[in-house]
């Protein structure tokens, strides 16, 4: 593809479409699959096999086996007690009435409907799938609990609070940091904004996954897959961690109290396994308050013994936390006043909640229900649902972008997984009543297998990243619109390309400005043995302005910009 060309409209890209066989529709389910069952942070021994005499016969190596694969490629989408999340339930009354074929032939050739065809795909062998169709037909091993006596044999305050420093010790312009997700070297880069310096590099838990900032800048909380918490202090001559704990064996959220007078005091996480969220002392991470998240789904009120805690938001209109609580559909608004007697606010919304962020007030949390294809608004400050809002395929705003529409007025908008649509849905019920909470314009963008989108109140440029589309040419470039002209398309700026890295998916990845708001960072993320870079273009003129190598920088994933993640820009 030319360097700067400029692509267009979606038309143009339905031709590159049917060349390159990107997949649209149906086929973004597959997308999904591919994207929600990644391997679960939970080491499957650590589950106790059940093996009934009710099932076909198994060995126990083959029960381990089919444990393991399970745990490694299904736990993601059909939750690890089978009781169903974004896949369907696999409970034994369901397998053992579906039979041994049955599942056979569902596992090798898969489904429209987003099972994977792990068989025809070479993914599994014969041996393998017959395994497996035998392992489904007996009771889910259940991994164990991890309650205040687990987490706090595993809580560790390597400075105290005491020895930290009083004042900031070095030179950095600590609001101009980027924490960068190292994914699977369990590590994160922070990254000098102003120099584009690598500061250092930090341990962090199995396959770690975002990084939040307390609310004065200082401190910076990253949670890895396997639920493990790192406290690093940016007052550090080199910064560094501070305390760490594990919450739970399998998480994905973190945040910290935003409220005034809560300024850096509570940290919370939440966990997929054991579904549950824990309040921790923000300076020690000092585990206070477990609560557990199973309970009834939120539309035919049947029990879930497995609600995992997805997109955790930090509220500015009272002392709350708000915490999405996937397979139930619910969103419970935590008061952290008096932790003793907790009070919750449970707002039903709609099953599959994940990830969102905030309107440009920050009174409106708005949330994707991703397999569910809605947005939920919740009003923050009035504590209720706001808004339903229905959006085609399989929504995933990372926080989402908050922009003013020429026509519109302000608005957020939303990528997909499943088909290229950009969604807009209008955020101000004061002045632009009619538009409020209402779709009020779809783009396109490159395609399906969109993660993130981005803006900054200083850009008039809105960015949207394509990292699991199967065409390279969507899938290692970015589309950028302008805000002013939304009618004119996008033009493709090939970050991959830039970045002139060897061979690899060299997928580019979440778009995240600079303090300033003018300069926007990419990830390439490449494999594990492969080299990856950090790609930062300058947001006025859309041309390189540098990249980042370093044989350091394995699979970069996430970038967290100390200043944009304390303020909720975006
Ligand atoms: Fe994420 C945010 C869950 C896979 C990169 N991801 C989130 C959030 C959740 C979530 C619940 C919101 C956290 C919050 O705001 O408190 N992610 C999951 C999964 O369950 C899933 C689908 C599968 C899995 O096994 O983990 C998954 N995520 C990925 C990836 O494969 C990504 C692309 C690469 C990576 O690093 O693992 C990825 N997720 C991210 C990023 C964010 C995120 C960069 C934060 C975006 C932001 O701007 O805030």
């Amino acid at each position: 593809m030319d360097t700067r060309k400029v692509i267009g409209t979606a038309l143009a890209v339905a031709a590159l479409t049917a060349s390159s066989g990107v997949l649209y529709a149906k086929s973004g389910s597959h997308t999904e699959s591919r994207y929600e069952g990644g391997p679960s942070g939970m080491d499957a021994a650590v589950a106790k096999n059940i093996i009934t005499s009710d099932g076909p016969k198994m060995t126990e190596a083959e029960f381990n086996l089919g444990k393991k694969i399970f745990f490694e490629r299904c736990a993601g989408c059909h939750g690890v007690l089978r009781k169903g999340a974004t896949g369907k339930p696999l409970t034994t009354e369901i397998t053992r009435q579906r039979g041994h074929e049955a599942l056979k032939a569902f596992i090798t050739y898969g489904s429209p409907t987003g099972m994977p065809n792990w068989g025809t795909s070479g993914d599994l062998s014969k041996e393998e799938i017959d395994i497996m169709a035998r392992y489904l037909q007996h009771e889910p091993p259940m991994p164990p609990e991890w309650g205040m006596k687990e987490m706090k044999e595993s809580w560790q305050v390597l400075i105290p609070v005491k020895d930290r420093p009083k004042k900031k010790l070095n030179n950095y312009n600590i609001a101009n940091i980027f924490s960068v997700t190292l994914r699977d070297a369990g590590q994160i880069a922070l990254i000098d904004g102003d120099s584009k310096e690598i500061i250092n590099i930090i341990d962090t838990g199995y396959a770690v996954h975002i990084s939040r900032m307390s609310s004065s800048g200082r401190y910076l909380y990253v949670i890895g897959r396997d639920a493990k918490i790192n406290l690093i202090d940016l007052w550090m001559k080199e910064p560094d961690n501070v305390a760490t704990i594990k919450v739970g064996l399998e998480a994905r959220s973190v945040e910290t109290s935003k409220y005034k007078g809560y300024e850096d005091r509570y940290a919370i996480a939440g966990s997929y396994w054991p579904p549950q969220y824990t309040i921790m002392d923000g300076f020690t991470l000092e585990p206070k308050k477990i609560v557990s998240t199973r309970g009834m789904t939120v539309d035919t009120n049947e029990y879930h013994p497995e609600p995992r805690v997805a997109a955790i938001l930090a509220s500015h209109e009272h002392p709350e936390f708000i915490v999405n609580v996937k397979e139930t559909g619910k969103i419970l608004l935590v008061n952290y006043e008096d932790l003793d007697n907790l009070s919750v606010t449970t707002i039903p919304a709609a099953r599959f909640l994940h990830d969102g962020g905030w309107d440009s007030t920050h009174r409106y949390f708005l949330t994707a229900a991703n397999k569910s294809n809605k947005i939920a608004v919740i009003d923050s400050k009035e504590r209720k649902l706001e808004a339903l809002i229905d959006v085609t395929e399989i929504p995933h705003p990372g926080r989402g972008a908050n922009f003013i529409h020429p026509k519109f007025g302000p608005v957020w908008a939303t990528s997909a997984l499943g088909n290229d649509n950009i969604t807009l849905i209008g955020t101000d019920p004061k002045k632009h009543k009619k538009q409020a909470w209402k779709v009020v314009e779809i783009l396109h963008g490159m395609g399906g297998g969109s993660l993130f989108i981005k803006t900054h109140p200083k850009s008039t440029n809105l960015w949207v990243d394509a990292p699991l589309n199967p065409s390279t040419d969507f899938s290692q470039s970015i589309a950028v619109f302008d805000i002013k002209h939304l009618d004119k398309g996008f033009e493709i700026l090939p970050i991959a390309k830039w970045a002139n890295l060897g061979k690899g998916v060299k997928r580019v990845v979440q778009p995240e400005y600079n303090k300033a708001g003018d300069e926007v960072w990419f990830s390439v993320w490449n494999g594990k043995t492969e080299e990856s870079a950090l790609v930062i273009v300058d947001d006025k003129t859309r041309k390189l302005k540098k990249v980042i190598k370093d044989k350091r920088l394995v699979t970069p994933t996430g970038k967290f910009n100390v200043h944009n993640t304390v303020y909720d820009v975006y």
